[in-house]
């Protein structure tokens, strides 16, 4: 079962002490508002830095960095699909920005990853519309990869928060009807 690995928190992401935060960045990854914005004034001017050097990230996949200043090792930057009223695949694009994250983690050994709810402030994909892709993603990635011991959404505010229970509820019912041996839960 993928969701056991899962835990919903709400929290400021460059707080969290674990191997690897992920950064909801632009094609350019030279920093902005947001998560972004705060990932890179708490990590420091070195992370601006080594960003300059990897010259942007396509839109769906990810490249990291180290954390600098920040209390997690290393930063995961993800460049999601800005919402265009969603029939121009940006739900197939915001998941493969999970799946890359959660690629690159485990192929540099990582078994802890917190993410912020990509695209859902500043490039406008509807939360409640994210937060289904984002855990169906996550929980199906843990179910085939022992190696990640955790995979933490870290949501910046209550509705947020909300909208990831509810979404990990339905993970677990879908798991639950597909797995016959599953644990009982309320
Ligand atoms: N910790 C956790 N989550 C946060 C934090 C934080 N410190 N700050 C904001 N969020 P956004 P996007 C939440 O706009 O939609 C930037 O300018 C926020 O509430 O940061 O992918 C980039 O450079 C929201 O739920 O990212 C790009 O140009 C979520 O993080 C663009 O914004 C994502 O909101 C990317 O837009």
């Amino acid at each position: 079962m993928g969701w056991t690995r899962i835990s919903i928190a709400i929290a400021d992401i460059t707080k969290m002490r674990v191997e690897s935060i992920v950064n909801a960045a632009n094609n350019t990854l030279l920093g902005g508002g947001g998560v972004d914005g705060a990932i890179h004034r708490a990590a420091g001017p070195g992370l601006l830095e080594e960003c300059r050097n990897l010259r942007g990230c396509p839109t769906g996949e990810a490249v990291i960095t180290g954390g600098y200043n920040l209390p997690a090792a290393w930063v995961i930057h993800t460049v999601g699909p800005v919402w265009r009223g969603g029939g121009h695949g940006e739900d197939e694009t915001l998941a493969r920005c999970y799946k890359s994250c959660l690629d690159l983690a485990v192929s540099r050994g990582l078994s802890t990853i917190a993410f912020p709810s990509i695209s859902t402030g500043a490039y406008g994909f509807p939360l409640e519309r994210a937060a289904p892709i984002a855990i169906r993603e996550i929980a199906s990635f843990l179910k085939r990869e022992e190696s990640l011991k955790r995979a933490i959404m870290v949501c910046h505010g209550k509705k947020a928060f909300n909208c990831y229970i509810r979404a990990l509820r339905l993970q677990i019912r879908l798991e639950e009807k597909s797995s016959p041996n599953a644990p009982e839960l309320d």
